[in-house]
């Protein structure tokens, strides 16, 4: 209970829960599962697995996909479906699957998998809920630290943090089978970050005060995370200001991306308010250079793209290669004066 509650991360988190689920319970195997939704789809990816006598480890997606669908689980689909507490099925292996959903409400987006050889004895399913719950808490408590009230993104604290793992998670990608075929087409696979800045918010507020202001932040929000992949990360750096993370893509792609979210916010119906733009700089991230220095240039794009017009995505190396903006020198603590 002590390492479990000792960790401000998630992945530390998971790590510890399921060493301990594995070690109480003798399982054969114990997992994680991310459990995603696309429409009405619903979608299942291990995020840590531990194997009996193993050590537990974090898994990476090999794909960009959202992970296996769950028709491929039906028992632990129709636990989700009536919102119940577990589910059990044995597979063709003759081995137990337990799962047990992690409920917030009516949602649960996390799971945890047991297999085991023998049917579960009544003391040990006690034990399990029990860690269940406590793993359940303490993942809430991690969220509502890492998480934007009004919005539900994540906050400026989990930036660099989040940074650090995609360029980590990107070295991974690197030596994926099946890369070297898929430069064969497209342009290089890279990391991006793109700030989003609301096109005249101050107007908004004057006009229809700060309640309706809050409602286009939210419904923008919402924009941003389905316009996005589940593997990239959306931020709100504050006030109307948005961040986003793009994971693994090549230029053209990564472009097309944020050109479709800027539409979609320019033909999205704003109650009351009508219509609303943003406008986007981008650049490509490397591990080479700090995150301060990697915003900065988004920022300096960002800016290009509010003096020409706004509701517009520009992409940095575009611009100075063009000519059009001035590498900076800069340094981590000292930016632009
Ligand atoms: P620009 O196109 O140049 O970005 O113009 P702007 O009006 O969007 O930019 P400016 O930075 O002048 O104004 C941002 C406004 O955002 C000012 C502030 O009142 C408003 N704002 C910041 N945070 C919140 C919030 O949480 N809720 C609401 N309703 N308004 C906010
Ligand atoms: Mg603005
Ligand atoms: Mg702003």
């Amino acid at each position: 209970m002590v390492d479990m509650t000792g960790h401000r991360d998630h992945t530390m988190l998971d790590i510890s829960v399921i060493s301990a689920v594995q070690e109480l319970s003798g399982a054969a195997r114990t997992r994680v599962l991310t459990i995603s939704s696309v429409g009405e789809q619903h979608f299942v990816r291990s995020r840590a697995c531990i194997h009996a006598g193993g050590v537990a480890c974090p898994e990476e997606p090999q794909d960009s996909g959202p992970g296996e669908p769950i028709a491929l689980y039906p028992e632990l689909g129709a636990c989700l479906r009536h919102h119940e507490p577990r589910a059990e099925s044995i597979g063709a292996d003759g081995l137990r699957r337990l799962w047990l959903p992690i409920w917030f409400g009516d949602k649960a987006d996390t799971c945890l998998e047991i297999v085991h050889a023998a049917p579960f004895t009544p003391e040990a399913l006690y034990m399990v809920n029990g860690i269940v719950s406590v793993y359940r808490n303490f993942q809430n408590l991690l969220d509502y630290s890492e998480r934007d009230s009004l919005t539900g993104l994540l906050n400026r604290k989990t930036f660099d943090d989040q940074l650090a793992r995609m360029l980590h998670a990107s070295e991974t990608d690197a030596t994926a089978p099946g890369l070297a075929e898929r430069r064969h087409h497209h342009g290089e696979e890279k990391q991006w970050l793109a700030v989003v800045d609301v096109d005249h918010f101050k107007g908004v507020n004057d006009r229809f005060g700060h309640l309706y202001g809050d409602e286009v932040l939210i419904l923008i929000a919402n924009l941003l995370q389905s316009s996005f992949r589940a593997q990239d990360r959306v931020f709100r750096f504050g006030g109307e200001e948005f961040v986003v993370l793009l994971r693994s893509t090549d230029l053209d792609n990564a472009r097309r991306i944020i050109e479709r979210f800027r539409a979609d916010v320019e033909t999205h119906d704003f109650p009351q308010v009508g219509r609303v733009t943003v406008s986007i700089g981008f650049t490509s991230v490397s591990a080479a250079d700090s995150p301060v220095v990697t915003l900065g240039h988004a920022d300096q794009a960002l800016y290009y793209a509010k003096a020409h017009g706004r509701n517009r995505v520009c992409h940095y190396e575009e611009l100075v290669a063009g000519g059009l903006l001035q590498t900076v020198a800069v340094n981590d603590t000292a930016e632009f004066f």
